[in-house]
């Protein structure tokens, strides 16, 4: 997340009757921009890694742990450092939606070497300890994409309490107070998104059916039995009716600047594919609101938790007030390509207003991206601050951002912000975080290497939108990695017009085949990347860490380990407390959370979930000598 705008926020009479005025400025604004920087070049690759985190306070004494809401008070510290020499940190942290939560992010971005994969776990090292030493005594930052009694009786550090009656959520289990509280934008967006909606967000995620849950199983909400929760809530489901218990959940998300608006376009395209496999394969959060759920995936929560439309956008009643129906949430996954290659694939309906498409075509942008630019915009605006309302449309570009900012998709792609030395760059952001640093480089690292091997070696991996939104289903369900099938290219090596051979394009491979190969019949993404690797030259460090991290990527979509995901769903069911009934109660998460902390610090191994060769060589520093032998610019 960039810096946010800061101001006094309009109540949701004053930002609703602004809609067409932030519509309307933020388009004049990106054809602005576009026309300025379009024909930037030479931009160098470029890239950085995003880490949210929790902070927990364990009590040994009762054996609890819950949510510390202090990240106010260490961010103020965390980030006067920032502010004191900008130029010479070796982190940034920022706020993020949970009273709870941090985001770090390296101090400055990482470039082309290969050297730069040496580093990157050294720096969220450096980011766990830097944040570490802020804490008190019993509190602990934690990578953790959900924590698993959110919205359960007595969850926070200091304890809260929900308002059902009023406040920005009006939650019958999420108290306001768990909100970030040092920017007014989290509160905001929570009341506005609720109010257009015109009733809370309502989030039933599948209950883990263990043998002692009951059937149905249903929860008593009294007293709130008039409630429009009780209508919501769904049997067999876990029921969750606030924006928190979606964006209180933590990812580990990667942007990449390209080297102009071609190639910017080309990542995103071909990136989009791996979304679903990427999510399947780090998926980590299988547990909401103290219940073991049937899914491991936290996507379709913070969808649901943010979806602002109303009932005539999701076709519940005929069009009225509103103008389109439309079939996503604001956080889904993305709707159409933007390069050329990718046109053909776009074969789900773009939803936009054919007035603001023309205005986009009318100045010189392209179908594709004046497509992309007024789907995006087809959304109003959530959160709007009195001083950002009248802007110049040639120099600012806050109202396009405000639209942008609040689609969150899989991808996002992103223009240079206004008068900064930044390129067109993609944001890669469905991956769920894992709670060790290694875990954590190693994707990240893999990642970056596959556009390294995509761009090099020209690689096509597109399919048709449609099917990568069946994958995205398909990823959240339980051990996707080892029990699911996902949509891919079949031959992603040669270009389209060899490949005629007469067999479908695409066919359904495991994760397992995708990342480690087919036998004859598809590479696999890691010995494309291996074969990149065995023509570079690489110092003896780097190539042992980026080995250790290659081996773990295999081992996880083989099934050889399992993801954070499945080994969370074991520890829980073999807890010698653990009734059969899906319940995760204070002790369970208490002795969980204990044994991840001591994951953490290396107390103890576990190798089911991290192999037995997990010693990268990571430094926080890159030698120079090593630096000048790779011969690319610094
Ligand atoms: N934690 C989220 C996830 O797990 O996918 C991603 C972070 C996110 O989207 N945060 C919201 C936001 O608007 C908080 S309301 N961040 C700023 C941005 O995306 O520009």
């Amino acid at each position: 997340m960039g810096l946010l705008s800061e101001g006094s926020p309009l109540t949701w009479e004053e930002t609703k009757n602004l809609a067409d005025h932030v519509r309307k400025h933020g388009i004049i604004q990106f054809i602005n921009l576009y026309k300025r920087l379009r024909d930037r070049q030479g931009d160098i690759l470029k890239w950085g890694d995003e880490v949210e985190y929790m902070l927990i306070k364990f009590d040994d004494k009762a054996k609890t742990a819950k949510l510390s809401l202090r990240a106010a008070e260490i961010l103020k510290i965390l980030n006067e450092k920032e502010y004191n020499d900008p130029d010479n940190i070796k982190s940034l942290w920022r706020p993020e939606y949970g009273a709870y939560m941090l985001e770090g992010t390296p101090g400055k971005p990482y470039g082309g070497l290969l050297v730069h994969f040496n580093v990157v776990e050294a720096n969220m090292r450096y980011r766990r300890q830097e944040a570490s030493k802020l804490l008190e005594p019993n509190e602990v930052l934690m990578s953790l994409t959900n924590f698993p009694r959110t919205g359960a009786y007595d969850f926070t550090d200091p304890p809260t309490h929900p308002t059902p009656n009023s406040g920005a959520s009006k939650s019958l289990f999420f108290p306001d107070e768990v909100i970030y509280p040092g920017h007014p934008r989290f509160k905001t967006l929570t009341r506005n998104i609720r109010l257009r909606r015109g009733e809370k967000v309502a989030i039933n995620i599948p209950i883990y059916k263990d043998k002692n849950v009951s059937s149905p199983f249903k929860e008593d909400f009294s007293p709130f039995i008039e409630d429009e929760s009780s209508c919501a809530a769904r049997e067999d489901h876990i029921y969750m009716d606030a924006m928190g218990f979606g964006m209180g959940c933590c990812c580990l998300q990667l942007t990449f600047q390209a080297c102009n608006i071609e190639e910017a376009r080309t990542l995103y395209d071909q990136l989009t594919p791996l979304c679903p496999i990427m999510l399947a394969l780090t998926a980590a959060s299988p547990f909401y609101r103290g219940y073991i759920s049937d899914v491991d995936c936290r996507w379709n929560v913070i969808s649901c938790s943010v979806d602002c439309r109303t009932q005539e956008e999701r076709g519940l009643k005929p069009l009225e007030e509103n103008k389109f129906r439309i079939s996503k949430s604001r956080y889904d996954s993305i709707d159409s390509y933007l390069s050329e290659q990718g046109e053909k694939y776009n074969d789900v309906p773009l939803i936009y207003d054919d007035e603001v498409y023309k205005q986009l075509l009318d100045n010189g942008i392209d179908k594709l991206l004046a497509q992309h630019i007024a789907h995006l915009f087809i959304r109003d605006t959530v959160s709007l601050f009195s001083e950002k309302v009248h802007q110049n449309d040639l120099e600012d570009t806050d109202h396009f951002e405000n639209i942008q900012s609040t689609n969150w998709q899989t991808m996002r792609f992103k223009p240079p912000p206004p008068n900064s030395s930044i390129g067109w760059r993609v944001e890669f952001r469905p991956c769920e975080v894992q709670i060790t640093d290694f875990e954590n480089a190693a994707i990240v690292c893999f990642i970056v290497l596959l556009t390294r091997v995509i761009l090099s070696y020209k690689l096509n991996l597109l399919i048709p939108i449609s099917k990568v939104d069946k994958n995205m289903a398909r990823a959240q369900r339980r051990n996707a990695v080892t029990a699911e099938k996902f949509w891919f290219r079949r031959d992603i090596t040669s270009d389209a017009k060899k490949q005629d051979d007469g067999q479908p394009e695409y066919t359904e491979f495991t994760v397992n085949e995708i990342i480690n190969g087919k036998d004859g019949i598809f590479p696999g993404l890691i010995p494309l990347v291996n074969s990149y690797l065995a023509s570079m030259d690489v110092d003896a460090d780097t190539h042992c860490t980026v080995q250790a991290y290659i081996k773990f990527i295999q081992k996880r979509a083989s099934g050889e380990l399992l993801t954070t995901a499945a080994w969370l769903r074991k520890e829980v069911v073999s807890h010698p407390e653990y009734k059969n009934d899906s319940v995760i109660t204070q002790r369970i998460n208490y002795d969980l959370l204990k044994k991840v902390q001591k994951i953490i610090s290396n107390e103890i191994s576990c190798p089911e979930l991290l192999g037995t060769c997990m010693l990268s060589k990571t430094n926080e520093t890159i030698p120079a000598a090593v630096a000048k032998a790779e011969k690319v610019p610094m």
